[in-house]
């Protein structure tokens, strides 16, 4: 398996980010994917290769133009490595600040995502992309939780032009910028398992009802599930999803992968131990895809590295 990854990310390293009106240390750090990256190595799970450059022009394709612009020229006008502007517009929330690397970060990202879709268009058939910032809540023309480009988005339009693509997304938090992006595409199947938006982030989507529009109505499936959800609800849940991806019979499968989901995750709600992503990784590995992963959120520093791993021994078995 490959590992794509770039250590640019840390040039996107926020100190505080706003919650409930207080300021707090910010969730999304550097050492989220280090931890990951130290654990594969120690593991000799896979092949770390670093991200190809791509063109801009596939984040203006999936990007409203403006709001591209607007990150990459709040980002130039930052003056301090370690100072944040939070944006008043094209944001949805206060947890998402511009910095001086950010644009180069969240580009990186892009690059580290598109990297490992070309490699499944080249016959590879799982593939990992440890992306940081992560980017399933970037919408077409806003960023927001802890997102500015949408990376498994882009990486899903890139492989479209050669086939049908299914996302399982299974974050936390539901991926509102990913199911916008497709909900009215009947060749981009999403469908996300995550916590009850009616009581977490990003609070406006992921209800069941939202199905998709015209053309992709039946192409969104939202499985809302309640905080407390333990291993048991959630694979019944994973394997329903699984079923409908296999109905679809897409050419490439890309999972948003976040490990928030983990019972000790810091800003989380589920119940699920780190064994259990050996399971998920199984789960996923039955459906025999060609499969890119692409990292998302997961806060619980420490122990992200030994879920990963669980999830690639899964998934490889
Ligand atoms: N500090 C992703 O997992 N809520 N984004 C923060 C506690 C924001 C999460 C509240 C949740 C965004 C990619
Ligand atoms: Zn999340």
């Amino acid at each position: 398996m490959r590992i794509i990854y770039s250590e640019t990310h840390r040039k996107h390293a926020p100190r505080w980010e706003f919650f409930e009106g207080e300021k707090i240390p910010y969730a999304e750090k550097p050492e989220r994917i280090e931890s990951i990256a130290k654990k594969l190595k120690e593991k000799k799970v896979g092949e770390f290769v670093s991200p190809k450059e791509y063109s801009e022009d596939l984040i203006y394709q999936s990007h409203n133009p403006h709001y591209v612009d607007f990150i990459k020229k709040k980002a130039s006008l930052v003056k301090n490595p370690q100072d944040s502007f939070f944006a008043s517009y094209y944001i949805m929330d206060t947890y998402t600040p511009i910095q001086q690397g950010t644009y180069q970060a969240a580009k990186v990202a892009v690059d580290t995502a598109v990297t490992g879709a070309e490699l499944l268009q080249n016959g590879e058939k799982i593939v990992y992309s440890l992306c940081r910032p992560p980017g399933h809540h970037a919408e077409h023309a806003t960023m927001g939780g802890y997102c500015y480009f949408n990376n498994a988005a882009i990486a899903a339009a890139y492989l479209s032009k050669t086939g049908k693509v299914a996302i399982l997304d299974v974050d936390f938090h539901h991926g509102n910028g990913t199911q916008q992006l497709f909900y009215d595409r009947s060749d981009v199947l999403y469908i996300s398992i995550h916590a009850d938006p009616a009581v977490k982030f990003p609070y406006e989507s992921g209800f069941s009802h939202e199905t998709g529009v015209g053309k992709g109505k039946g192409f969104t499936k939202n499985y809302p599930l309640p905080l407390g959800t333990d291993s048991t609800s959630y694979r019944k849940t994973l394997q329903d999803a699984l079923k409908k991806v296999k109905q679809f019979n897409p050419a490439f499968l890309i999972v948003s992968l976040g490990f928030d989901t983990y019972e000790k995750d810091p800003i989380g709600g589920f119940l699920l131990p780190i064994s259990f992503y050996e399971v998920m990784g199984k789960e996923i590995g039955l459906l025999k895809k060609s499969t890119l992963i692409v990292q998302e959120g997961g806060y619980a520093v420490d122990a992200l590295g030994d879920m990963a791993y669980h999830f690639f021994v899964g998934i490889s078995s």
